[in-house]
């Protein structure tokens, strides 16, 4: 696959407060000054990614969103590996392995996301598959237990978490130790079930289960039924308070901000609820959570993503948010844990068109986390080569980092472009395969004859 060395530059012209109308007139001088830009240190050849695979032969694009890719070592070889999922196949890739291995192919062309997690307790990750409108409509997460390093078949046993009558359920599983036991637990989302639910598995999973079996549900209805902040709840699971206990996370990009009966809202600030763990059994609602948060202004569309990780290395988790910010372009903010009620971003990163598909992890190897974003084709950028991108920020952050208003540079510190005519960027992922500190970006992107792609830039 051809690529488009990017370029790319550090803006220097003391952004670091909010990009708002005020800042067009400072921020245009320094764009007019190109040559006192230095040149972005991109750390990556975008020429050169270490694998290149086809996800889905001719049938299906590379699935979309920040979970359509997961790592993990879920074929016990020391190393993890990197799965991607599309609508029939599920690969596994890593650096050394250029072909990469399809282990999962699915006869319902649904839409799957895959996770790694060590859900049986038998001390080896498994491979889940969340796979939402498959089982005729039943929607299931699909458990190969690991390690996983061959095509798995329905004749090899798989162990199923199914939902009930809806097709949604499947969406976006968790791996993580919500009870606090010690053993890891599954989180499944069920977009279609009234209010939307957020199911938790205790584990182990290690046999066939069903909905009945969930310990603990979310929602973002009233127990009564009187009152909902909205009906699209997506849950996460990941420890914000530093007590080695994994903590709920449920948001919603079009809730309201007061409870209303679903449907009713028009200003959708968006929500993120934050349910400290361990969580005990029962049913929840959004009004139940230990702090709840809501985008700054109307249509912010605050938790489009939620995407959890330790980005200031404080031992507390941290939330990188996507939505939209006062000046109506797509942005992410980065809240630090523990988070409560009035919690306010750190920093805000303006992402191109979209920053709902973003990653977490330490692309430069310095013990800084980094901020991977798929920013679109930010045709607005003038300077850019043309063609949708993949943004990295190198942290620790501070402030604003952004798209600035016409006649400036957008400011990233690393760049991916492809000009190749792909959906390039569809998926991210910064993971440290090889536990070396230093992270390898995976990106997954989709071809107009609907083959996906999902290519590696390592960081050794
Ligand atoms: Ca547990
Ligand atoms: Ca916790
Ligand atoms: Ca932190
Ligand atoms: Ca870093």
């Amino acid at each position: 696959m051809r690529k488009v060395l990017a370029v790319a530059f550090v803006l220097l012209c003391g952004c670091g407060k909010p990009v708002g109308e005020g800042d067009t007139a400072a921020c245009a001088d320094v764009s007019a000054d190109s040559a006192s830009v230095p040149a972005c240190p991109n750390l990556y050849d975008t020429a050169t990614p270490t694998v290149d695979i086809a996800v889905d032969g001719q049938r299906a694009a590379m699935a979309s969103g920040s979970r359509a890719l997961a790592a993990g070592d879920a074929a016990g070889a020391g190393t993890d590996q990197v799965y991607g999922a599309g609508r029939d196949d599920v690969v596994a890739v890593t650096a050394g392995m250029p072909d990469g291995i399809t282990v999962w192919q699915s006869a319902d062309s649904v839409w799957m996301t895959p996770a790694v997690g060590d859900i049986t307790g038998d001390g080896v990750p498994d491979l889940l598959i969340g796979a939402p409108g498959s089982d005729e409509g039943v929607g299931q997460v699909i458990v190969l237990a690991g390690p996983v390093t061959r095509l798995r078949t329905w004749d090899d046993n798989p162990i199923t978490v199914k939902g009930a009558d809806t097709t949604a359920f499947g969406s976006a599983p968790q791996v993580g130790d919500a009870t606090g036991d010690g053993a890891l637990d599954l989180l499944v989302t069920d977009g279609n079930a009234s209010g939307a639910l957020v199911s938790l598995f205790a584990g182990p999973v290690d046999v066939d289960t069903d909905l009945g079996a969930a310990v603990a549900t979310w929602s973002e209805d009233s127990p009564d039924g009187a009152s909902s902040y909205g009906s699209a709840a997506t849950g996460l699971l990941t420890d914000l308070d530093g007590d080695g206990i994994d903590d709920v996370v449920l948001f919603d990009a079009a809730s309201s901000s007061v409870p209303v009966r679903s449907g009713c809202d028009s200003d959708s600030p968006g929500a993120i609820g934050v349910f400290d763990g361990p969580a005990a059994g029962g049913s929840y609602w959004l009004g139940d959570a230990d702090a709840l948060l809501f985008g700054a202004v109307n249509r912010a569309f605050f938790g489009f993503s939620v995407t959890g990780g330790d980005v200031d290395g404080d031992g507390y988790g941290d939330l990188l948010v996507s939505g939209y910010g006062a000046n109506w372009h797509p942005e992410l903010q980065l809240l630090v844990g523990p988070i409560r009620a009035g919690a306010s971003p750190v920093a805000e990163f303006e992402v191109g068109v979209s920053g709902v598909v973003n990653s977490i992890g330490d692309l430069d190897g310095d013990g800084h986390a980094d901020v991977i974003a798929s920013a679109g084709d930010t045709a607005f950028d003038t300077g850019d080569p043309s063609g949708p991108e993949v943004d990295a920020w190198y942290g620790p952050f501070a402030g604003s980092y952004g798209v600035l208003p016409d006649g400036c540079t957008y400011a990233a510190d690393a760049r991916w472009v492809d000009s190749t005519g792909l959906s390039f960027g569809n998926a991210v992922l910064a993971a440290d395969l090889t536990h070396s500190g230093r992270g390898t970006l995976a990106v997954g992107s989709s071809a107009a004859d609907g083959t996906g792609v999902i290519d590696l830039w390592s960081g050794q």
